[in-house]
């Protein structure tokens, strides 16, 4: 079979918010892009986004990316969360502050619910850091029938600030 037809399209959402929060998101894409069963084909923007769930803690720095991959759904999830690892990623408080997060938001159009991974991302479509970037590089994209920017209005009230090129560390 053609090599590239067997490629498959997941975006992953990443989120930083300790330290040098652009220099973590960065070295993850690298590390993925690395995998000689990965390509990112896509990076949206960066944004500075307030904190949703728990909010005692800094603004993120958010990022969402379009891969494609010949590693099946737990495989990727398995390639994220070994470079979170390498990138010090300490599990402590749920939804706390983290050095990088990595999250798959959809792997080609599958569903899957089991003890590891729940796909399409059970949170996204309520998550305005998600939603913006990912209506950025896949403006066609479609979920229950509705474009993103359906979703991304009723999101309003939650704070994303596009960074610009001159983007620091804070
Ligand atoms: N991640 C969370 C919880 N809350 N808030 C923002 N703004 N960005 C995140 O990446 C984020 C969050 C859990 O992973
Ligand atoms: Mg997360
Ligand atoms: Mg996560």
């Amino acid at each position: 079979m053609d090599k590239k037809a067997a490629l498959k399209k997941a975006y992953l959402s990443l989120g930083s918010n300790i330290g040098d929060k652009k220099a973590y998101l960065d070295s993850a894409i690298e590390s993925l892009d690395a995998h000689n069963k990965v390509q990112v084909v896509k990076v949206s923007s960066y944004y500075k986004t307030e904190p949703i769930g728990y909010t005692h803690q800094d603004w993120f720095l958010n990022v969402v990316i379009a891969v494609e991959t010949d590693l099946n759904p737990h495989d990727l999830l398995d390639c994220s969360n070994t470079i979170e690892r390498r990138l010090s990623r300490k599990r402590s408080i749920p939804w706390g502050p983290r050095t990088i997060d990595i999250d798959m938001l959809l792997y080609e159009d599958l569903i899957i619910d089991d003890v590891r991974l729940t796909l399409p991302h059970p949170r996204m479509l309520q998550r305005a850091f998600v939603i913006i970037p990912l209506q950025e590089i896949a403006p066609k994209l479609r979920i229950n029938g509705q474009n993103l920017q359906a979703f991304a209005v009723q999101l309003a009230d939650q704070k994303v600030v596009l960074c610009t090129s001159q983007l620091t560390a804070d």
